[in-house]
């Protein structure tokens, strides 16, 4: 008899926790969390299925209570538990699973996802009611491992204990990802989202000093096919879907891909079809062909990962991009009518507050919507993490911050003798007010229907109290995301 198989993804406010300083959540034009369904678990979840496993999927956003979810779980009885976890809230995650295995000490718990391949075989020891550990991408493997009748002897990329011994066969991963279906969440409570996000390619050959895309999909940089993407598109558009989300961390890795899928969403012609960039694309991945290409099939909002305002903190960043390349490709963008937004972090090994201060300038230095600064969080497995730790510059451990509330990046996680703490904590304060101005420029641009009145909308929309207010009332709050989608 076949396993049942129960996938869950952990409530992400309850691991982390809300933060009291609201950034301009308006301006990022982001939404609550749950806003799409896990891509990830999506891939699992449609690949069992594609191999015949029936299985269940619990999203525990969706829940009110634990009591729902083990309700749920009691009528279903799997015989595997499988959750995904992520650095941040981890210590959550372990009292999450120790709660499951009490109240299902039958079932045996399988986990998966980025903190298992930066924990390997530690994994056991933080958390010893898990029976097996998956690293990297695992639809393969999964199946494998259920095929082979839960016996992980034979399984790549799996973390497994035998006695008092630990085990990690690591991971080969599939060259062609097309392999893989797009999922169609057939297990998922679609209606509760609000929409799916496309996972175009997997993998970064570049080496960021405060990234983990980990060290597997670092050897191997893998695209969809632009028939594949396309078809995902396709089935979505035809269920009603037309802003599509990209999650890839390097979508133009590929220029001939990228322009094969231009072609094809021209040649299909979608009638106000919208694509969102919102992870991000390398500076030096995009030219001005190939942005035109793109905008003119509905690529209208853009994500710059800038990082930093000069070569200096590039380099220190090992961003592998120049100032040049960077301004460059925000200015075609601006240029070409894109929402864009640039995204920088604060307080790079090396930088100052005068380094800071160039950032500041190219924030402004273009018509541009938004731009995010983030605290530099040094996440375990990365040289960053290493470097804070070896020169002892944390200001909390990072257990505690890794687990704690102000994951908004609005407080700093170390200090350095050139860059102090109080200093990285007013550069969120400045970058906020740099975004009040942005917004209300932006604003201006595009309200120029109301004549002279524009200013004085623009001004009120864009102070931080309307921003606050609005975060209050959800009803509110989506109406003013609405308004501003269709601005762009
Ligand atoms: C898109 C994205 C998001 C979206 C999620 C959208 C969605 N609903 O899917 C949003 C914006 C919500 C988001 C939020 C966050 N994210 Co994010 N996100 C990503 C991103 C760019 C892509 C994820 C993805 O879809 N990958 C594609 C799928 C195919 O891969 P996957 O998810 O890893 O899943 C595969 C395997 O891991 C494995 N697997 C995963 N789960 C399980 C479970 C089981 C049982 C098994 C067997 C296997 C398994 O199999 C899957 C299929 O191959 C990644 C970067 C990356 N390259 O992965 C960062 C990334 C995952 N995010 C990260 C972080 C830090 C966060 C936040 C904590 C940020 C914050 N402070 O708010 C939150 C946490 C949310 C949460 N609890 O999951 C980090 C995680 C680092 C770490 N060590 O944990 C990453 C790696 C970015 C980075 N480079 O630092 N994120
Ligand atoms: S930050 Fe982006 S470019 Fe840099 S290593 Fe991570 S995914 Fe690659």
């Amino acid at each position: 008899m076949k396993p049942r198989l129960t996938l869950v993804y952990p409530s992400y406010s309850k691991m982390l926790g809300t933060n009291k300083y609201y950034r301009y959540n308006v301006y990022a034009g982001l939404g609550n969390i749950p806003e799409r369904p896990h891509i990830g678990l999506g891939y699992l979840s449609q690949y069992l299925l594609d191999k015949g496993y029936d299985h269940d999927f619990i999203d525990m956003n969706l829940l009110k209570s634990y009591s729902e979810f083990k309700k749920r779980t009691k009528r279903y009885a799997p015989d595997i538990i499988g959750l995904t976890m992520v650095t941040p809230g981890y210590l959550k995650g372990y009292k999450l699973i120790k709660r499951i295995k009490k109240d299902f000490p039958k079932s045996k718990i399988i986990v998966g996802g980025p903190h298992i391949t930066l924990v390997l075989t530690k994994l056991f020891k933080d958390c010893p009611e898990i029976d097996v550990g998956f690293v990297s991408e695992a639809e393969q493997n999964l199946v494998d491992y259920l095929n082979q009748g839960c016996r992980p002897e034979k399984i790549n990329g799996i973390l497994y204990k035998k006695g008092k011994k630990v085990y990690f066969n690591p991971p080969v991963l599939e060259p062609d990802i097309n392999k893989f279906h797009f999922p169609k969440y057939e297990k998922f409570d679609l209606p509760h989202y609000s929409g799916i996000g496309l996972y175009t390619s997997r993998g970064c050959p570049f080496r960021c000093i405060f990234c983990n895309v980990e060290s597997y999909r670092r050897k191997a940089v893998r695209v969809r096919s632009a028939e594949s993407v396309l078809a995902e598109i396709d089935y979505w558009y035809k269920k009603g879907q037309s802003l599509f989300p990209i999650e890839d961390d390097n979508f133009t890795f590929s220029r001939q891909r990228t322009i094969d899928l231009c072609n094809a969403i021209e040649k299909h012609r979608y009638p106000s079809i919208i694509f969102a960039l919102g992870q991000g694309v390398r500076a030096d991945k995009v030219d001005k062909r190939l942005l035109k290409k793109m905008y003119s099939v509905g690529f209208k909002y853009i994500t710059i990962p800038a990082e930093a305002g000069n070569d200096k903190t590039l380099r220190s960043l090992r961003k592998g991009e120049t100032i040049k390349q960077i301004e460059y490709a925000i200015k075609n963008a601006c240029d070409l009518g894109f929402e864009v937004r640039v995204l920088f972090v604060v307080g790079a090994p090396g930088e100052t507050w005068k380094d800071l201060e160039d950032s500041f300038k190219l924030a402004q230095k273009y018509p541009v919507m938004y731009c995010r600064f983030n605290n530099l969080m040094p996440i375990p497995g990365t040289a960053l993490f290493d470097w804070v730790k070896q020169e002892k510059l944390f200001l909390r451990p990072p257990e505690k911050f890794l687990n704690s509330h102000d994951l908004d990046y609005t407080e700093p996680f170390y200090q350095t003798p050139e860059f102090s703490a109080a200093e990285r904590k007013r550069a969120i304060i400045v970058s906020d007010q740099i975004n009040q101005k942005l917004f209300y420029r932006y604003l201006a641009r595009k309200l120029s229907i109301l004549g002279p009145f524009k200013y004085p909308t623009a001004f009120m929309a864009s102070r931080r109290f309307t921003q606050l207010f609005l975060i209050k009332y959800p009803y509110l709050y989506k109406t003013a995301l609405l308004l501003r989608r269709k601005m762009a």
